[in-house]
């Protein structure tokens, strides 16, 4: 049940023949975009071969509830780590409901690059993303005419909405005309000036545009300007405040940043009981509630400050899961517990900023027994808390303990949905289906490819783990730019069923195991997709040495905090 490709499709033609080639299946895709744009009916296509791979089934259309903790660590959880000193009974309920997968990843170690692979099914490093995150006013990341999951689901008759926070760019209107950045092509982090923003002008391509019935909360991260809510494309007032939630920036002077977890909660639980009856009617609801939490500010409403006994991060966590709890309850109240599939997971690791050495102290270890943290090229960058319950398909209290991405997402929806997705869409999702009926020896991946925050690449296929870069890639040590790498071997390769810790660099035992995984992961690259089907392009010129290259050289000055 692997997904394998049939053909490499460039490796014998010319270059000439190959841009022909490329042309016309982005004719293609170009079409298939206006369909779904135009909301036609769904027709047949070439297949994703991913979903014609399992077995058909009746086409089915649950309620979706897909919460996004963000920057939360595998361990945080008690069903993941039973060691661990933070109550999470909610979620833990939730995943006695339903499956806990033990082997999950985002895409990548930080929170842009993730949203955009659980949203499109595409790797995010083929994306103009080369590397690290977007910021409050970074131009939209999602590509024109590129299918998102929400309008997949819209297409089918679902309502739609996202609360929370967004963090994949939007258009922001300036006061001269026009809008920032509209045709940035690079350097996404670069920031205007707030000042010549028309905050009260409507903001383009933000989740409206991809698929979003209704959108309610925040640009960026919850540490990231402009402190100010939006709902749709409009701001909730205006931002002539400053004021600082671990960071410094404009804000809308009633804006408090302990309030967004809290309020986005309120929304999501009162999104399900106003829509609830038309899901009972047939329009049922996707719910991707992306929370602000437990990333920076780390504040606790006072209910919960002091609530864990060991930090305000734990205090956090417990708070995020008291919203699930919120969440869950709202769903049993509306009577749709039983006809949702209720996602949870975290778009990255723990952040160091949750204060490690305080939880240690108290027994307590966010990353479990994995290298890393939020940023990293290792697994405690990357590999998170994924639960599913879905009841009457997916088994109460089953696990999955193979590799599985959040960039799945897409696809297993396409295949409840007894749709065949376009070529140029979710080329990196495979259908979780096989196993959320019950097949938990089937595996989903041949290899699955992880990126770091300073654009390292990895890619693991078995128990093979390659990384190609000296250091962390991210913010633990070695860090690039800090701790000098000079003496360190270029690339990396572990073990994970033997050293799951990441601690044994075998790459100089093992060269075979080195050039076969380099192969795949630039076939993989020069594909523009991991799925069968016709090669694609990607979205920007790829060099999957770059960052490790520039990690790997004597540090001359003091790297950027
Ligand atoms: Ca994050």
């Amino acid at each position: 049940m692997r997904a394998r490709r049939t053909s490499s499709g460039n490796s014998f033609r010319s270059p000439r023949l190959a841009d022909a080639l490329l042309l016309a299946a982005i004719c293609i895709a170009a079409s298939w975009a206006g369909r779904w744009a135009a909301g036609a009916p769904p027709a047949g296509s070439d297949a994703n071969a991913a979903a014609a791979a399992i077995p058909a089934a009746a086409p089915v259309r649950p309620n979706i509830v897909y919460i996004l903790a963000d920057d939360l660590g595998y361990g945080d959880v008690k069903c993941l780590n039973p060691e661990g000193k933070i109550a999470t009974p909610n979620i833990d309920r939730l995943a006695a409901g339903g499956m806990i997968f033990t082997d999950a990843h985002a895409c990548s170690s930080v929170c842009t690059p993730s949203r955009y692979g659980i949203l499109t099914g595409r790797y995010n490093w083929r994306s103009r993303l080369e590397k690290a995150t977007l910021e409050g006013f970074s131009p939209r990341l999602i590509e024109p005419g590129r299918l998102t999951v929400a309008q997949l689901l819209k297409h089918h008759g679902y309502q739609t909405a996202c609360i929370g926070k967004w963090h994949l760019g939007m258009d922001w209107p300036l006061k001269a005309g026009g809008f920032y950045g509209r045709d940035a092509a690079s350097d996404p982090i670069t920031e205007p000036d707030p000042s010549k923003i028309d905050f009260a002008r409507p903001i383009a391509n933000g989740p409206n545009s991809v698929g979003f019935d209704y959108f309610f909360g925040i640009s960026p991260a919850a540490d990231m300007r402009p402190f100010i809510f939006i709902e749709n494309d409009h701001c909730q007032g205006l931002p002539t405040a400053v004021k600082t939630f671990f960071r410094t920036g404009i804000a809308e002077p009633s804006y408090d940043a302990m309030n967004a977890l809290p309020e986005t909660t309120r929304r999501a639980v009162e999104y399900i009981g106003r829509n609830a009856a038309k899901a009972k009617q047939g329009q049922p609801l996707f719910l991707y509630f992306p929370l602000t939490a437990p990333h920076t500010p780390i504040l606790p409403t006072p209910a919960f400050q002091g609530k864990s006994g060991i930090n305000a991060y734990a205090d956090f966590v417990m708070q995020l899961d008291d919203t699930v709890g919120q969440v869950l309850a709202a769903l049993d109240r509306a009577g749709l517990a039983d006809s949702t599939l209720v996602v949870f997971a975290s778009d990255n690791g723990c952040s160091p900023k949750a204060n490690l050495p305080e939880l240690a102290a108290k027994g307590h270890f966010p990353s479990y027994h994995f290298r890393g943290y939020k940023a990293d090229i290792y697994d405690g960058g990357h590999r998170i808390p994924l639960v599913v319950r879905w009841p009457g398909t997916v088994s109460r209290g089953s696990h999955y303990d193979e590799l599985t991405s959040l960039d799945d997402f897409m696809a297993t929806c396409a295949d409840f949905l007894g749709e065949k997705l376009p070529d140029n869409a979710a080329e990196d999702s495979v259908s979780m289906m096989p196993v959320l009926r019950g097949a938990t020896a089937t595996q989903l991946h041949d290899a699955l490819v992880y990126h770091s925050i300073d654009g390292s690449f990895s890619i693991q296929q078995g128990n093979w783990k390659l990384e190609l870069c000296p250091g962390s890639g991210g913010w633990s040590f070695p860090k690039p730019g800090v701790d000098d790498t000079t003496k360190l071997p270029p690339i990396q390769l572990y073990d994970m069923t033997a050293d799951v810790g990441e601690r044994a660099n075998v790459h100089d035992k093992h060269p075979e195991v080195v050039a076969r995984l380099t192969k795949l992961l630039e076939k993989y690259v020069a594909d523009g997709r991991t799925t069968p089907g016709p090669v694609q392009r990607n979205s920007r010129e790829i060099d999957i040495w770059k960052a490790g290259k520039q990690a790997h050289k004597p540090v001359t000055e003091p790297p950027p905090d």
